[in-house]
């Protein structure tokens, strides 16, 4: 029975050592063995004011309650001498349930999964900083708005229909919402990179989040709308056409978060000092303009690097090079049936055309942190449309208001109780004094006994205030007289006359992608009925979509149900034919001769503010993507220094890298013999965007000039399917 006796170690505790504890186990050589200082809190991260039961502030910053001193502890601050083993009879023998360091560990690790959003659960969030221009002062009281005030913020970009793991470069909407800290409480604009939404009635939210997110027999497809119940809602809510279209389009495959535009969708109401109303819709316009993958990009970006726009927008700020976007609002009277050229202001799948309202810019937007913590920051952080400040006041928009209930609701779910404005992302940066108390983790220690009012015991405070004390005061806009009903008004019965007055806008590459999208969509349906019933809906927004999706789709082409006056198009919506910075662009510099000295191309990307990257057949110094890591879905031109000397067949990946970037309507630039490497990818040397000259210097100045329209898109029709 010898052999089944627990071995005894024969060791002395050494000194420093506890008697009897398990032996030390060495650190890894590479292990630090002086801890790092915390990091110091960010401005927007204070922890609630707390104070002890008897009155004194406790005063601790959140990171100094998070991570402080040198040493493991346990949650209740106990130093710890072992974290990798379990508290055995003997080192073979079985786990003691007294071991309570195991069983807190264990029991934190079991619960640290959160409920991922209902949708938006995929997202990506800066802090950064918003400053006011003072143009919208006349309109608004809202004192954030005020000439040359700054004010933090905190920025979380989205996918609607994945899970939090699902791909970056899904075709979808892009949610883009935005926490104000202002002085008089936080504001939340949340809103989309799409300016109309599917239904016009909140009441329909379930039904269409329902039909887009995964079937729920199978649980499939994954971050799509290119499935059965999607297109089999849309087609039939017939509301949805517009923004399915946006969808459609090319604004459903953002080039990058900082390359897209922002809405706040609905109509808003802004009030000045005086009382005084005026109707507006908000607009974020990214300083680098607006810029969109093509949908072969999309997908290769999904399996090679399914964070791609987390990683981009990371690095960029990274880097130094923080995105700005411009606020601005289309102003609109408000007037009694809140209409604006025969538009109904509070129809949320309607938009106004830019060129009927002129989108006037009120502010800056600067992103220029990443998150230190994206469980703490990006995940916990908690939007509300009824965050308001005063001087911005809500409409009837019947989307907008069922939003006002919906976001506080999904909040106590998602984030465990009521408390959630209290987590440091959350938190306001103007005093609280709210008189709501308890609930699921409440972590401020709240002082007095009277927490209702009126009071006499805690001297009446807190005081409610009035509007010269910078109250929120809902403005007295009058309400209609009418009936109780289940209804919408006429207006709304519209679906088609702006999703034709989109695709009148689109350029011809941009119609292309277009008619792939829906083919490629409704080639994805099992049910013939419901790709009949979509190429219905394509009839009324135009008749030749309709045939070329048909033809796709090996279906009869449908003729049009509504008669429709051919609207002005609004060439705002297009993203060709407009020119934009070059800042941020990424340049592929292709050495294929692993050897030759690329320094000056090099410099000259860095001059003109761009990012070079040098791809050579193998890793080594200067080199940053090699055959085996780049993809054409990173760069946003190539230069190619050469070609690949010798008899040797070119490798694959080269050619791979090459034609891609053709085919998806890059710049490219060729010297030193790079002509051979083209013509060997498939490239046409004489095609629109190719050129070739003697020094790389030389080629880039040419190439840059074609980047600043984002593509060389007169490659496209000659390379239909991309
Ligand atoms: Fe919503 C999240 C944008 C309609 C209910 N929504 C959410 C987010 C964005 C939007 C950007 C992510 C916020 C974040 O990053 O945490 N939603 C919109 C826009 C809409 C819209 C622009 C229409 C104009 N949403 C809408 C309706 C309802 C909701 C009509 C419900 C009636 N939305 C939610 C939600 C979410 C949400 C379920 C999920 C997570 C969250 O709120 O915090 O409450």
């Amino acid at each position: 029975m010898d052999h089944l006796e627990p071995k005894l170690t024969s060791k002395e505790p050494q000194h420093g050592e506890i008697p009897g504890a398990p032996a030390a186990v060495p650190p890894p050589v590479d292990e630090p063995t002086e801890p790092r200082e915390p990091l110091p809190p960010k401005p927007d991260q204070r922890a609630p004011e707390t104070v002890s039961p008897t009155g004194q502030a406790t005063g601790a910053p959140p990171a100094a309650v998070a991570q402080s001193g040198a040493y493991l502890t346990t949650a209740h601050g106990t130093r710890l001498h072992d974290t990798d083993h379990s508290l055995k009879a003997g080192p073979r023998g079985p786990v003691l349930l007294q071991d309570h360091h195991l069983r807190e560990k264990i029991t934190h690790f079991d619960h640290e999964r959160i409920p991922e959003r209902v949708v938006h659960a995929r997202g990506s969030a800066a802090h950064g900083v918003f400053e006011s221009y003072g143009t919208a002062a006349r309109i608004t009281r809202a004192a954030f708005l005020a000439e040359g005030v700054r004010t933090p913020v905190f920025v979380r970009f989205s996918t609607v229909l994945g899970s939090r793991g699902s791909a970056d470069t899904v075709r979808d909407t892009r949610g883009f919402a935005t926490k104000f800290y202002t002085d008089e409480g936080v504001f939340d604009l949340v809103g989309n990179n799409i300016p109309v939404f599917f239904i016009q009635d909140a009441i329909k939210f379930p039904d269409v989040v329902h039909a887009a997110k995964p079937q729920p027999d199978r649980e499939i497809p994954q971050a799509q709308s290119a499935h059965d119940t999607f297109w089999d809602f849309v087609t039939l809510h017939t509301e949805a056409t517009f923004h399915t279209l946006w969808n459609m389009s090319d604004r459903g495959i953002p080039r990058s978060l900082r390359m897209m535009e922002g809405f706040g969708v609905h109509t808003f109401r802004l009030v000045d000092a005086e009382g005084g109303t005026t109707l507006v819709k908000f607009h974020w316009k990214p300083k680098l303009g607006v810029h969109s993958l093509v949908w072969e990009e999309a997908q290769i970006a999904a399996g090679v690097d399914p964070d791609f726009h987390r990683r981009d927008l990371a690095d960029a700020i990274e880097a130094g090079a923080h995105p700005q976007w411009e606020l601005g609002v289309q102003t609109f009277p408000d007037t009694e049936d809140q209409m604006f050229q025969g538009i109904d202001l509070l129809d949320p799948t309607k938009i106004v055309p830019e060129e009927l309202a002129p989108v006037q810019p009120i502010g800056l937007l600067t992103l220029d942190a990443n998150p230190s913590n994206f469980f703490a920051e990006t995940e916990q952080v908690a939007f509300h449309v009824g965050h308001l400040v005063p001087g911005i006041d809500v409409t009837n928009d019947a989307l907008m208001q069922g939003r006002l209930f919906s976001y506080v609701d999904t909040q106590i779910t998602r984030l465990g109780g009521p408390n959630f404005p209290q987590l440091p992302i959350n938190r306001t940066h103007a005093p609280v004094n709210d008189m709501l108390r308890d609930g699921m983790h409440q972590t401020a220690v709240h002082r007095g006994v009277a927490p209702y009012r009126p009071n006499s015991l805690d001297g009446g405070c807190p005081f409610v205030a009035g509007a010269g004390d910078g109250a929120y005061i809902e403005s007295p806009v009058p309400v209609p007289e009418s009936r109780k009903v289940r209804d919408a008004a006429a207006s709304f019965d519209d679906h088609f006359s702006q999703a034709r007055l989109f695709w009148l806008s689109m350029s011809e590459p941009e119609r292309e992608h277009i008619a792939a999208a829906y083919s490629f969509e409704l080639g994805k349906c099992y049910e013939k009925a419901i790709k009949e019933r979509g190429l219905r809906v394509l009839a009324n927004i135009d008749g030749e979509l309709c045939r070329t999706v048909a033809e796709a789709l090996g279906l009869p082409a449908p003729e049009p149900t509504v008669e429709l006056a051919d609207p002005q198009p609004s060439p705002a919506l297009s993203q060709v034919g407009r020119t934009w910075p070059l800042d941020g662009r990424i340049v592929g510099i292709v050495v294929p001769d692993a050897g030759k000295d690329v320094a000056d191309a090099r410099q000259a990307v860095l001059d003109m503010d761009m990012v070079p990257l040098v791809v050579a057949p193998t890793g080594g110094d200067g080199v940053q993507r090699t055959y085996a890591t780049a993809r054409s879905i990173e760069f946003d031109a190539l230069l190619l220094a050469g070609s690949p000397s010798g008899d040797a067949p070119v490798d694959a990946r080269l050619l791979t890298l090459v034609g891609e970037a053709y085919r998806h309507g890059k710049a490219l630039g060729a010297y030193d013999g790079g002509d051979a490497l083209l013509a060997a990818a498939g490239a046409q040397t004489s095609s629109a965007g190719v050129i070739s000259g003697d020094s790389g210097t030389g080629v880039l100045g040419q190439v840059a000039e074609l980047l600043g329209s984002h593509r060389v898109w007169d490659r496209f029709s000659a390379h239909p399917g991309v």
